[in-house]
């Protein structure tokens, strides 16, 4: 596959069209219709879940949320193929890798509330938090793979980052390295179109994002990342290639960020309608959901009665959180090193101050 697909060629893996019609049989995956009914509804409780974080945001229930809307498949193929002792390094679009590794999405809902203990996983092993600075997570990602390789254990490290990240230094720093050492991570660019308002076309003059990996002389490859099945095989390659030292890999998934950047962001500013359309045709939920029911595995009847469920079990963990109670003020600073350096000390006790005399103004 590396070598048909290799990014020089210019061409995109696929498996399924819009319609979710195979393609070509050669590439289809195996995969036991029971698994791949779970895997949907994986998807569906993943977007169901998304769906509903917006409208609490709305409703002045939680901060700042960055929507994974049409970015599903790729964290779902993410999700099936990493294993418990496998590390997950995510950026901040990957909530069905997420729960698929263990967090729950209790934990994502105080993360977002501002939570530390969001980011102390209870159940989730070998997962690091959610991480804003672009790009920067990567860097953490190559160097847990010099650990893997180090120690001669049999780990795969999966590395997200935008399309916005590639422009990054740490990026090029973490493929570099991570290609001369030859470690076993995967690096998975979401190549959702924008970074912010940036379109990807501005964030690079290279014929796509996979052509990167040619430079840095490892295995790339640009996959659709809005077709499950593809993601699921070219993940699928990726671990094994991995897993007999041949990584790193970089996959370039295209998708596209059907929502708004986050919850502060209006994309009407910078896209268009007719642009939001053409991208509508090639949802990666539509394209499976058909798939599935054209094989007579799913239904829309299924699907409506599964749905409230699902909204059920959303809310009740949103609630949960929403009721966890303060935060030790120094929960803040206590987590950046094992012991805690004096100009941090400092800082607590200076916020502590200002916490005593806010209470002091706001009534
Ligand atoms: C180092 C750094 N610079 C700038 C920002 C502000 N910022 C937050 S998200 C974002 C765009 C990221 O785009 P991309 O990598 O494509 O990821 P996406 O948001 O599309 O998933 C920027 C510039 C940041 N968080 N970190
Ligand atoms: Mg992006």
């Amino acid at each position: 596959m590396f070598n048909e697909y290799n990014p020089l060629e210019k061409k995109m893996f696929q498996v399924i069209d819009n319609n979710g019609k195979v393609l070509d049989k050669k590439w289809m995956p195996k995969i036991d219709n029971e698994k791949l009914v779970t895997i949907y509804k994986d998807m569906l409780f993943a977007r169901t879940a998304d769906l509903q974080i917006v409208s609490y945001q709305r409703q002045g229930r939680i901060f700042t949320y960055p929507p994974n809307y049409g970015q599903e498949a790729i964290a779902a193929a993410a999700g099936v193929h990493i294993k418990d002792n496998d590390w997950l390094v995510p950026a901040f679009r990957e909530m069905g890798t997420m729960l698929a590794k263990g967090v729950s999405l209790k934990e994502l809902f105080l993360y977002f509330m501002g939570y530390e203990d969001g980011s102390a996983f209870k159940k989730a092993k070998n997962t690091l938090p959610i991480s804003v600075p672009i790009a920067s997570q990567l860097l953490h990602a190559a160097g847990i793979g010099y650990a893997i390789k180090y120690n001669k254990e049999d780990k795969v490290v999966f590395g997200f980052v935008g399309d916005g990240g590639t422009s990054e230094g740490d990026f090029h720093e973490a493929v570099n390295f991570a290609g001369v050492w030859k470690v076993p991570v995967i690096f998975i660019i979401q190549n959702n179109q924008y970074g912010i308002s940036t379109p990807t076309k501005m964030q690079t003059a290279s014929e796509s994002l996979a052509i990167k990996a040619v430079a840095y002389g490892v295995k790339g490859i640009q996959v659709d990342g809005n077709d499950f099945f593809a993601m699921y095989k070219a993940i699928e390659e990726s671990v094994d290639a991995c897993r007999k030292g041949e990584g790193p890999i970089l996959i370039e998934a295209v998708t596209y960020r059907k929502g708004a950047h986050t919850t502060s962001d209006d994309p009407t500013k910078y896209r268009t309608k007719e642009e939001e359309q053409e991208w509508e045709a090639k949802d990666p939920m539509k394209r499976l959901k058909s798939y599935l029911i054209s094989k007579k595995l799913w239904s829309e009847k299924e699907e409506d009665s599964i749905l409230p469920q699902f909204k059920e079990e959303i809310d009740r963990q949103f609630i949960e959180a929403e009721n966890y109670g303060p935060y030790p003020a120094e929960d803040i600073f206590k987590y950046m090193y094992s012991e805690m350096p004096d100009d941090l000390k400092d800082q607590i006790s200076e916020h502590e101050r200002f916490l005593q005399w806010k209470s002091t103004k706001v009534k």
